[in-house]
């Protein structure tokens, strides 16, 4: 950053201020993570000069010989580590993936089934504040009030009732196994197509530790940060069939060049997946996610669903009388960072809500164990139940940079 420094101190000194934040905070944001050095070096280099319209020996410029190579590399891998036919890697983030997808199987006003936003899904899958919900007929599905858990019946006879073309699984904010298998039988029953999007979960289901929807899915997408712990972007799986039209609606439909030097760190990151030790990663999430989740439970939180399968613990602040907004914005101020969620049936606003969202893949990364979740939980808990207490807030400040000085951040601090 030196030259950084020289040429631009005002951009120099906002990235050193955020790599300060990022040391001195706990980071508990269930969709972000610490990509690796490996992963940073490759965004930062050079490859972003360059220009690739098309794809690995079908490209409209010159000069694409070793571009072709590490676009076919991160192919390869994706393939390999989700056991896919087909892969695109150019999607320059989520929604654009989910984008092309519906570029490539719908027509304007066809009808597409997703889960509600407010229930744990994703605005691209259909809420009316995304393109998705605009331009498609779109029929929403949720979890099911008193388990707070994906209500397949209703999904059932709602698919039955709208025969959408498209059915949309995935979830943003939904803490359980999630049965692709009957979402499967469901798309079946109406000749829907069925497109998951794994953002959150693909690095459990890269190990193993979450069910793969790609037996089941004619396509699959899904962001590289989360718990794939790779660079911000995207992909999509599909069987070969549909490999055709999906890569053209990614480009030149959707897309105009490819990011390359964020496809050389997307293989990046698919390679370090690969690794035995991403499975021991992915198997401490879980862990520290139970720890968490029973911790509050237990000291006398509401979980929505009552705890969870995955990275994400849904905690509802109703029984203690606080919204999401004030819980995010008192665990801010003594250096612990979560996003404020609306929970399933929600009465507040998406800008106040009456939940927090709590994830654990980054804080793992940092080296976290269950020990510390453990301590974690109970900080959060002592924080929310003494909203304005300062000396509270300033012995918590001080255990989480303790904290903070105890678990460096790999790919900042290495
Ligand atoms: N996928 C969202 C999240 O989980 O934070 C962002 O769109």
């Amino acid at each position: 950053m030196s030259s950084l420094r020289q040429t631009d101190l005002e951009i120099y000194s906002a990235i050193e201020a955020e790599r300060k934040r990022q040391q001195s905070t706990i980071n508990l944001i269930a969709s972000e993570n610490y990509a690796s050095h490996a992963v940073l070096e490759v965004l930062g280099s050079f490859l972003t000069d360059k220009y690739a319209e098309g794809y690995p020996q079908h490209r409209h410029y010159g000069g694409c010989e070793n571009v072709d190579v590490i676009e076919t590399l991160a192919i390869e891998r994706a393939k390999k580590l989700f056991k896919a036919e087909h892969a695109n890697v150019q999607p320059h983030a989520g929604a654009q993936a989910n984008m092309a997808v519906y570029l490539a199987m719908l027509q304007p006003g066809d009808t597409i089934m997703g889960m509600r936003l407010i229930h744990g899904g994703h605005m691209t899958h259909g809420d009316t504040i995304s393109f998705s919900g605009k331009n498609y007929k779109v029929v929403q599905y949720g979890v099911d009030k008193e388990t707070e858990r994906i209500d397949y019946k209703e999904v059932e006879r709602l698919a039955l009732e709208n025969k959408p073309k498209l059915i949309i699984v995935g979830a943003s904010s939904y803490t359980r196994i999630i049965d692709f298998e009957r979402f499967r039988q469901i798309a079946d029953m109406v000749g829907a197509k069925l497109m998951v999007d794994m953002a959150h979960i693909a690095g459990l289901i890269a190990v193993g530790l979450h069910p793969t929807p790609v037996p089941y899915a004619e396509i699959v997408t899904s962001t590289t940060h989360k718990t794939l712990r790779g660079p911000r972007g995207a992909f999509i799986l599909c069987r070969q069939e549909y490999a055709q039209m999906i890569d053209r609606a990614v480009f030149p439909q959707m897309q105009g060049g490819p990011l390359v030097h964020a496809i050389a760190a997307r293989a990046v990151a698919f390679q370090e997946a690969l690794q035995p030790s991403f499975y021991d990663y992915q198997k401490n999430i879980l862990d520290n996610a139970q720890v968490l989740a029973g911790e509050l439970s237990r000291l006398g939180l509401r979980l929505v669903s009552g705890g969870t399968d995955n990275h994400i613990v849904m905690v509802d602040l109703t029984p203690i009388g606080i919204s999401g907004k004030k819980a995010q914005e008192a665990l801010e101020r003594v250096g612990i960072v979560v996003n404020r969620n609306s929970i399933p049936f929600d009465t507040r606003s998406n800008w106040v809500t009456s939940g927090i969202r709590l994830g654990t893949p980054a804080m793992t990364t940092r080296g976290f164990t269950t020990t510390e979740m453990k301590l974690c939980a109970n900080l959060i808990f002592k924080v929310l139940t003494h909203i304005g207490d300062t000396a509270v807030e300033d012995q918590a400040r001080d255990e989480v940079q303790q904290w903070c000085h105890k678990f460096p951040i790999p790919g900042i601090d290495d």
